[in-house]
């Protein structure tokens, strides 16, 4: 039986995909795992009751699992990766939080007004230190195969690219070259095509956050 998942709709669009790099995260281990699942879409600026009901929170991804919703995308990968053990993505320990720190980092320049206040080089430190990670151990974050910490980057570098290239003008600089072959083999992956939002969702997505 297929699962159910609660995900993001395009903003004037209900039944279109929308932005979520979490919702996202969750429908690439849905489908790396090739697990049957039902997508509800949700309008976030106009939440239906059902939707609060089973997401007090407000939040997506919500996911049925044994007739229970669940929240949260590390919750919901933990409980897939449980219960659908096979093929595994588990990221070996020592390499989960790869990469972990990039998306934070470009969220405070995406809202920096203050070209001087180190923001820029805080996401190109946390971006070669990536780089540095993917030449000893690449082209995956854990090596030869795709795993959990890359489902979760994936989608946050997508948005990064998107946002910064159109509210900032900003791309990753040309010296990070794993980087750019990891985006590349990323982007182009099968179930990261299949999942994810358009790129003119994402900059609506953004737009408050940059104008605040
Ligand atoms: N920590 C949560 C974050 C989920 C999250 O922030 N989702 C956003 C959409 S990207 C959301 O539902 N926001 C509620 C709203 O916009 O009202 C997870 O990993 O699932």
């Amino acid at each position: 039986m297929a699962l159910e998942i609660c995900v993001k709709a395009a903003a004037g669009a209900p039944d279109v995909l929308g932005d979520c790099p979490f919702c996202q995260r969750v429908l690439l281990t849905l489908e790396e795992k090739k697990i049957p699942y039902k997508k509800h879409l949700v309008n976030l600026s106009d939440k239906p009751q059902w939707f609060l009901d089973i997401s007090p929170e407000g939040k997506v991804p919500v996911l049925k699992v044994d007739d229970k919703w669940v929240a949260d995308s590390d919750v919901i990968v933990g409980i897939l990766e449980e219960k659908y053990p096979e093929p595994s993505l588990k990221t070996p320990p020592e390499f989960a939080s790869v990469g972990s720190k990039i998306f934070g980092a470009f969220i405070k320049l995406l809202k920096s007004k203050d070209p001087s206040d180190g923001s820029e080089q805080a996401l190109v430190d946390e971006l070669k230190a990536l780089d540095e990670h993917l030449k000893a151990h690449g082209p995956f974050i854990a090596g030869e195969n795709i795993t959990s910490a890359d489902l979760s980057l994936g989608p946050k570098l997508y948005h990064l690219e998107i946002a910064l290239g159109h509210f900032k003008k900003w791309s990753i600089p040309e010296s990070p070259t794993h980087v750019h072959n990891y985006i590349e083999l990323i982007f182009s992956w099968e179930s990261f095509v299949k999942t994810k939002a358009a790129k003119e969702d994402v900059v609506a997505g953004w737009a408050p956050k940059f104008n605040a």
